[in-house]
């Protein structure tokens, strides 16, 4: 099943001493271009399927909506560019993670993320937001659900379990608790979030970290941790660059806007726009020519 070996690449990735990076995605196409550029994972973030629907990153979208734009993007990298499901709280209780993880997994992801807020969730990069936590045997509960939904062994999608605890201003001791907790209750790696401006705290939990499993960052907040420090602290497996690829797009698109609108003519984007022979190829124009050939009569 494309989903195991999918699964066996992400957990050959994750190597603390040379973590792996993945690239945010929103669609398909977001997800080819970071697969191109080499980034060997991708993550389905919710943040960027929200702002890509222009609604906040709050369970406003319809589960359905992730998880059918998560299949499709799969389905665009194949097996060799595992791709990480975030499932935000799971959509509820451990009873709703349990039918949540069996339709990611068969969407063939590789592995799926799961937080330890309250459904509806808040956005973990808005300051004062609702950050409510459920308490630890809920959400090991609920990482034994997910668990058991994702299937057994080496060929199992992986659960990483995130702990919201520095994001809800709670102390470091709480933080390192629970991912020991979420650790012992089966969790593959932890997810550990901060929105510091600086990542002394990151640091001080990556150090303290017993490094039972591997550890997983996004750093937006701190951008200045370098990809090398990390390594250095050889607990992190893979850093999710979080956001990138919906902020690249806004950037760029309002710009393009903007100035046809100045200009009142196209002339002047031309050179700084994709070529359409570009877009052609991105949407495997070559392929359908070949099918063409082959088969139109
Ligand atoms: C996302 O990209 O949806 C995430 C990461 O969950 S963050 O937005 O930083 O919470
Ligand atoms: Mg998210």
């Amino acid at each position: 099943m494309a989903h195991s070996i999918t699964a066996h690449r992400l957990r050959r990735l994750l190597a603390p001493s040379t973590p792996a990076l993945a690239m945010a995605s929103h669609s398909p196409l977001s997800a080819k271009l970071a697969a191109q550029a080499g980034f060997p994972a991708i993550w389905a973030s919710g943040f960027e399927l929200s702002a890509l629907y222009a609604v906040p990153d709050a369970n406003i979208l319809p589960v359905s909506t992730h998880l059918e734009m998560t299949r499709s993007i799969v389905e665009t990298v194949g097996p060799n560019v595992p791709v990480i499901a975030d499932l935000d709280t799971g959509g509820g209780n451990a009873v709703n993670v349990s039918y949540m993880v069996r339709k990611y997994k068969d969407a063939g992801c590789a592995a799926v993320v799961m937080e330890d807020k309250v459904f509806p969730k808040d956005s973990s990069l808005r300051v004062s937001a609702r950050h409510v936590l459920v308490t630890v045997e809920e959400f090991q509960g609920k990482i034994g659900a997910a668990k058991a939904a994702a299937g057994e062994g080496e060929d199992g999608m992986l659960v990483v379990a995130r702990t919201e605890a520095l994001i809800a201003g709670l102390r470091l001791e709480e933080a390192l608790n629970r991912a020991e907790a979420y650790t012992e209750a089966g969790a593959d790696a932890i997810l550990i979030h901060s929105k510091q401006k600086n990542p002394d705290e990151i640091l001080d939990f990556c150090q303290r970290w017993s490094g039972k499993v591997p550890l997983v960052i996004v750093p937006t907040s701190y951008p200045q941790l370098s990809f090398q420090n990390v390594a250095e602290l050889n607990k992190v497996g893979l850093i999710i660059c979080g956001n990138h690829s919906i902020r690249a797009a806004v950037k760029a698109m309002r710009e393009t806007f903007e100035r046809i609108i100045k200009d009142n003519s196209i002339a002047g984007v031309e050179g700084d726009i994709a070529s359409v022979k570009d877009v052609f190829e991105l949407q495997g124009d070559a392929e359908m020519r070949e099918i063409e050939k082959k088969y139109l009569r």
